[in-house]
């Protein structure tokens, strides 16, 4: 039986280790998996790959990609066993030339399925299925070795990834138990350890089914949507089939220029942070208008006011750089309560010279940061603010989907496709997952594109990423 020599097997090469183990998260197991070892065995790698070729044989899919490092032998034995094309995922973007994430010969649509060596969580399987999506193949099939049983599936499942392991480590330490390689005292504790170590199923699936279900077209937001910045925005994404908008935050205003322009066609918003502009003037603001009337997109200057009404009004009327006389929105906090976003949108009822440039406002509902105190009970006050000034405030910037009023829109930054955080507690996702789980509306890219060797290639990309995402999200299925 299968079960019974792999269990032998991976117990006498200490392949599964039975006592008292700490885990990278600090808690303590009462057993071990290190599947890395397994590489110092070719004829067990070779037996595994032929179990898992026969549960793959009667599977549609066009390659076969190992989670890296850890499966890589295998999926490559398994690639072998098969004859099917195998795809080589990298772990870090590669620094020079094509700076791919993946490797082989494919298209987009093309169905893989992922082979990892043992699921816990499940999170890496997710995170390496974000990278296959981000270059619109299609996870097919997530499959483990060895399943730890601690809520993994379960968390795929929610994801809607479909997913099946091999062996269940249950059955594996029972066949040792049966056998008197372990203890009844040892099985017992697995169990017992196994059941209470079940990891949660992330929060945010609730939002990835409601996502799913509700995720409106851009052409419905576009006939609910009251304030023109987002009417003339969801004509733009349906024109330009483009989601992204491009946050420039560049010091120079020859590279700014120059870098929006290479991207213009690309994009419907370009952010700005118009204060680390280092030879600002007001020359710079007429090539920027240029560009916008150019290229067509609309400007979001984020500047985050967050002060008392009478300061925020002086701020954006005033000063050097004169912000309502450009700026198509702009995003504001809302930690001081309703009164910066009610000071902007009085100027609008009330001055004349707000007549001309009432702002759209865009709350800051919820920070990118690692450890931001934007918390869910802060998220809900901002949200009753965003709805009550829905005749000014066009939609929020936030990571997770909120119930807003009919129009409005989410947009969502912390987005890149080749890592997960910056040095400056900036956390990233990709395109896929903020449109699968985020109830994304907008994606803003700022490093992503202009650090890029080439902006304009990163820009196309991105565009298309998002705008797959998007397709997706109708479908009620993520492919990019
Ligand atoms: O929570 C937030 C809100 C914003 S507006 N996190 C963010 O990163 N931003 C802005 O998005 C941030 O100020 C920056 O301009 C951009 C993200 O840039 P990137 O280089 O990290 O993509």
């Amino acid at each position: 039986m299968q079960e019974e020599l792999f269990a032998f097997k991976l117990f006498d090469k200490g392949i599964i280790r039975f006592g008292e183990f700490t885990l990278k998260s600090g808690i303590t197991s009462p057993f071990y998996i290190d599947m890395r070892k397994l590489c110092a065995y070719p004829t067990i790698l070779k037996s595994l790959a032929v179990i898992i070729a026969k549960q793959l044989k009667d599977k549609e899919f066009k390659h076969i990609c190992g989670v890296p490092y850890a499966a890589l032998a295998l999926s490559s034995l398994v690639a072998q066993e098969l004859n099917i094309p195998q795809i080589l995922m990298r772990k870090e973007q590669k620094k020079y030339g094509t700076k791919k994430m993946l490797e082989g010969v494919f298209k987009r649509g093309d169905e893989v399925v992922l082979i990892d060596d043992v699921i816990t969580s499940g999170i890496s399987f997710i995170e390496s299925a974000n990278k296959l999506e981000a270059e619109a193949l299609v996870p097919s099939l997530l499959l483990s070795i060895i399943d730890r049983e601690q809520g993994g599936s379960k968390n795929l499942d929610a994801h809607h990834y479909p997913n099946e392991s091999i062996f269940k480590i249950s059955e594996l330490a029972q066949i040792l138990n049966q056998h008197q390689k372990i203890t009844d005292l040892q099985y017992q504790q697995l169990i017992t350890f196994i059941n209470k170590q079940k990891v949660s199923i992330s929060t945010s699936t609730k939002n990835i089914n409601s996502s799913i279900k509700i995720r409106k077209t851009y052409k419905t937001l576009a006939q609910e949507s009251q304030h023109p910045f987002n009417k003339k925005l969801l004509q733009l994404i349906q024109q330009k089939k483009s989601n992204l908008c491009f946050s420039a935050d560049i010091n120079d205003k020859t590279k700014f220029l120059e870098t929006v322009k290479s991207v213009a066609p690309h994009i419907v918003i370009l952010k700005t942070h118009i204060d680390i502009i280092s030879n600002f003037d007001t020359e710079f603001i007429a090539q920027l208008k240029l560009l916008r009337a150019k290229h067509n997109f609309l400007i979001l200057e984020d500047r985050k006011f967050a002060d008392i009404g009478n300061t925020v009004y002086h701020q954006y009327y005033k000063g050097i750089y004169k912000i309502a006389t450009w700026a198509d929105a702009i995003t504001v906090h809302a930690v001081a309560g309703a009164a910066s976003v009610k000071a902007l949108s009085e100027n609008k009822k009330g001055s004349e010279q707000a007549a001309q440039h009432s702002p759209a406002i865009i709350l800051i509902s919820q920070m990118s940061t690692v450890d931001t105190l934007t918390d869910e009970a802060y998220q809900e006050k901002v949200v009753a603010i965003a709805k009550q000034y829905s005749d000014v405030v066009v939609g929020i910037v936030s990571q997770s989907k909120q119930a807003l009023a009919a129009g409005q829109l989410h947009l969502t930054p912390g987005i890149k496709l080749t890592v997960a955080k910056d040095a400056m507690g900036q956390q990233y996702d990709s395109p896929a997952k903020a449109f699968r789980e985020k109830g994304t509306d907008v994606i803003i890219v700022g490093r992503g594109i202009y650090q890029s060797e080439n902006p304009q290639a990163s820009a196309t990309h991105y565009q298309r990423v998002g705008w797959e995402a998007y397709l997706a999200g109708l479908n009620g299925l993520i492919v990019g």
